[in-house]
């Protein structure tokens, strides 16, 4: 899969875009990811990527120009050019399905934007979809396109290495995940629960799959009530197990 990113800050994306299962998948030829530097498209002597508001207004809105330069020069012409992401807080909630589907894609274009956005005609003329990471506010979209980035990536194959069971992925799709221990059996005064130790892996399944369940109800009613499987009648929730060391007894 190829990715482009457009920013005018491409030293923001070395670190996360260098960092290991993404690291590795770029050095192993999976993920062709580059990061364009949106200045270096700009026309003038001072490369000016940004400039006043149109009918006034506080801060500095990014030119179209360097955008339209820079998809030109990476795609030549706009109809052979990849899906173009625009992150923006107006966008499509980046969510688990979305993901999937980008990940289908042979190769995407990110724009990434500043200050007080990009100048309307990007959207218009690059036919750009549209998509936030959540609502709240972040500066630019440099950060979402990171977060967008590891989400798709993860799914290219071969990135995860095939441990990535997708009969486990299936198992507790659309649920929050089940609790997860290692070693020691027992630390601090909390113990591992017995059934995942028994080597009984019917058992072990069967825990699991109750308590992504148990949590997904308790703390994700919207999730519960969507995953599309029986809703039991409701019943006054149990008690929360205790969490952390058992506490003196008075
Ligand atoms: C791009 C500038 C800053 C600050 C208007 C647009 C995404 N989920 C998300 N939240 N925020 C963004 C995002 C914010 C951006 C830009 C994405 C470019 N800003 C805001 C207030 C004034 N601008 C985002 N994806």
């Amino acid at each position: 899969m190829r990715i482009d990113v457009l920013s005018i800050f491409p030293g923001f994306f070395t670190g996360p875009f260098d960092s290991s299962l993404l690291g590795k998948a770029r050095a192993a030829g999976l993920v062709d990811l580059r990061v364009h530097d949106l200045r270096a498209y700009a026309a003038d002597r001072h490369h000016t990527v940004d400039d006043v508001p149109f009918g006034g207004g506080a801060g500095m809105v990014l030119k179209p120009e360097p955008f339209f330069a820079a998809v030109e020069a990476l795609y030549g012409a706009v109809s052979t050019r990849p899906r173009t992401v625009l992150l923006t807080p107006r966008g499509r909630r980046l969510t688990q399905p979305l993901v999937r589907e980008l990940a289908e894609e042979p190769a995407l274009l990110l724009l990434c934007g500043r200050y007080e956005g990009i100048d309307e005609r990007v959207a218009e003329g690059l036919e750009t979809d549209d998509v936030s990471i959540g609502d709240y506010v972040l500066a630019g979209g440099e950060v979402a396109a990171c977060v967008l980035v590891e989400a798709v990536t993860r799914l290219v194959p071969g990135v995860m290495g095939n441990a990535t069971s997708s009969a486990d992925e299936s198992f507790t799709e659309g649920l929050l995940e089940y609790p997860q221990y290692t070693r020691p059996a027992s630390f601090r005064g909390m113990s591992v629960p017995e059934v995942l130790r028994s080597g009984d892996h019917g058992r072990v399944a069967a825990w699991r799959r109750e308590q992504a369940l148990a949590r997904t109800r308790a703390v994700r009613p919207d999730l519960y009530a969507a995953r599309g499987g029986p809703t039991p009648a409701a019943e006054p929730s149990p008690e929360p197990a205790p969490r952390g060391r058992p506490q003196a007894s008075p």
